[in-house]
């Protein structure tokens, strides 16, 4: 039997991420949605894909958490996604009602299990279900921060015109407005960014970088980004399931590296099959470091208005 990938919400991000895993074919998935129909309807069109793009992953979907027992990963995607002029922050207290409860169904059926989060506000509700779960950091991992570096990627690429694999860099703190892209040890080839952009050319696709939520859901109108995020969390459970020891830059409960005790923020973290096996302490500029404290200060406030 194959190990079995459970992602809960069949929304845009879930139902997305459900198909890259089945494509992978190397788990079995089960999807889960609060809306009647939705989650087994997916699964059976995503099976029914099998034999044409070639995997024999199992995809099943349900109301029942019955069918997520025994998963070696969850991914929690279920929740509200932002319309336009909201920022994630507005999404807090519904979220976390949901979060709440699905981290309680998820560990009654897989309390081995590795938990993802995805749901907005994504630092404040991988807190969450930190403490509903009661399972160590190691295994509560937030997926922002890939998600956060691949957009700053793709607009240094395009800015200099050469492949996005060429571009190596690092976005860390929360995932809202002060997150916090590295120019430090962001490089080209080797060759620092600060060499090859004019500083304010720079600040602008730093900026870029930190709306390219915002941007997104401008264009879409009635939601959020999803290829990108799927994507994201994706390599994250690939990371994991080979226990590739990749260092991504992830949201997790930090107990006093980069000087920061008690609070979620997203900073390179080794990821392999306990989950993170490492937290990584990349070297800061020191405005880097107060850019990290202020994004950090920024999500205890918010973490402080669940109570
Ligand atoms: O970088 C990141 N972390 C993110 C986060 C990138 C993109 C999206 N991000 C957030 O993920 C977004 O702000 C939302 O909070 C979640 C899910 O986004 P998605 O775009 O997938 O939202 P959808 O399409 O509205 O799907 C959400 C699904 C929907 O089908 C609901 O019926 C379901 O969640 N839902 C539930 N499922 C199970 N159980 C409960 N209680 C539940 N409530 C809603």
């Amino acid at each position: 039997m194959r190990d079995k990938v459970s992602v809960i919400g069949a929304g845009n991000v879930g139902a997305t991420l459900a198909q890259r895993l089945a494509e992978l074919d190397l788990v079995d998935v089960a999807l889960v949605d609060v809306v009647e129909g939705l989650a087994e309807g997916k699964a059976l069109d995503l099976l029914e894909a099998g034999p044409v793009v070639g995997y024999d992953s199992q995809v099943v979907g349900s109301t029942d958490y019955a069918i997520t027992d025994g998963s070696r990963l969850v991914v929690i995607t279920s929740g509200l996604a932002r319309k336009p002029g909201m920022s994630r922050d507005d999404l807090v207290t519904a979220n976390a009602k949901i979060v709440g409860e699905v981290t309680t169904a998820v560990m009654e059926h897989s309390p081995d299990a590795i938990l993802i989060i995805v749901t907005n506000p994504l630092d404040v509700m991988t807190e969450l279900a930190l403490r509903v779960s009661g399972l160590p950091r190691t295994r509560v991992i937030g997926m922002a921060g890939v998600l956060d570096t691949a957009r700053f990627r793709t607009f240094l690429a395009a800015e200099l015109r050469v492949s996005v694999r060429s571009v190596e860099a690092y976005v860390l703190g929360g995932h809202g407005d002060s997150m916090v892209p590295l120019r430090a040890v962001t490089t080209v080839a080797g060759v620092p960014i600060g060499r090859l952009i004019a500083p304010e050319r720079l600040e602008e696709v730093v900026q870029r970088t930190r709306d390219g939520g915002a941007e997104i859901v401008r264009h879409l109108k009635t939601g959020s980004a999803f290829y990108a995020p799927s994507a994201s969390a994706a390599q994250m459970v690939e990371a994991i399931l080979l226990d590739r020891g990749q260092i991504l830059p992830c949201a997790i409960h930090l107990e006093g590296e980069y000087g920061l005790d008690g609070v979620v923020v997203g900073v390179p973290v080794k990821l392999g099959t306990a989950g993170v096996e490492e937290v990584i302490e990349v070297e800061l500029t020191p405005a880097e470091r107060a850019e990290l404290v202020r994004s950090a200060e920024a999500v205890r406030e918010t973490i402080a208005v669940l109570g």
